[in-house]
């Protein structure tokens, strides 16, 4: 039987460098000979990136608790149909996000409080935990400035600052409680500095799988 994979997520606040972030640690794992499977949230399945398009593009509304919902649909369909076979196969799989998102956007963001968060996910099962998270933190204007440089926002990424400075409060407290396996990474700097943290993490981590 194959040695189980390990399971990466990459967390954060829109524009804080998540995806540029994801290629570098890919890179880095596939130079230790490492097989990765690199999918992200919501998405990563065909019904996870049909509820994406509703939740980020769809003129529909949709209240705090069927977004919740939603993305927790996803999840859990991105969770049996692709993140556990993989990780059954010995594949390290590398997620751009996963539940924080949800305790930092419907929690924090929408005021849905953790203990929703966490009951909506207990009771549908989603309890594999990530073995490591990079939390990449910066100010929220600095982001979504980032973002704005590309293009039209999508429906989350309009909402007031007030949303997004609650998201982040509810990410760093959830980085505050469990420190051994979230890391976070302040993604102000220059992208080489915020690569080498990430790297000298990431080694940190592949040394503890080792011991
Ligand atoms: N959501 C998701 C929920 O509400 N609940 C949930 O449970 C889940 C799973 C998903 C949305 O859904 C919400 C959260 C989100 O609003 P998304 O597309 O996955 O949307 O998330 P975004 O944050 O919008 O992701 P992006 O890919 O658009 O942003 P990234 O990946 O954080 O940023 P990236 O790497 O694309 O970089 C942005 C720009 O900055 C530059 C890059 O080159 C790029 O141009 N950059 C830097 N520039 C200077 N210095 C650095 N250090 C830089 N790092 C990157």
């Amino acid at each position: 039987m194959a040695t189980r994979g390990r399971f990466i997520t990459l967390e954060g606040l829109e524009g804080v460098g998540k995806t540029t972030n994801r290629e570098h640690i890919h890179s880095l794992l596939a130079d230790k000979n490492i097989d990765v499977l690199v999918t992200r949230e919501p998405g990563g399945t065909e019904l996870g990136e049909q509820l994406r398009h509703l939740l980020l593009h769809a003129s529909t509304a949709v209240c705090a608790e069927s977004e919740l919902l939603m993305m927790a649909a996803s999840r859990k369909q991105h969770t049996v149909e692709v993140i556990e076979p993989a990780l059954r196969k010995g594949l390290w799989v590398l997620c751009d996000r996963y539940v924080d998102a949800s305790f930092a956007y419907q929690g924090g963001g929408r005021e849905l409080g953790a203990e929703t968060v966490a009951s909506v996910h207990e009771l549908l099962s989603i309890d594999i935990k990530p073995d490591l998270t990079f939390l990449l933190d910066m100010p929220i204007a600095d982001g979504l400035k980032r973002m704005a440089e590309r293009g039209k926002p999508d429906k989350i990424e309009k909402e007031a600052l007030a949303f997004f400075e609650r998201a982040r409060a509810a990410y760093l407290q959830r980085a505050q409680a469990q420190p051994a396996r979230i890391k976070v990474v302040d993604a102000s700097r220059a992208l080489n500095d915020v690569q080498q943290q990430v790297q000298n993490e990431l080694q940190a981590f592949l040394a503890r799988c080792h011991g």
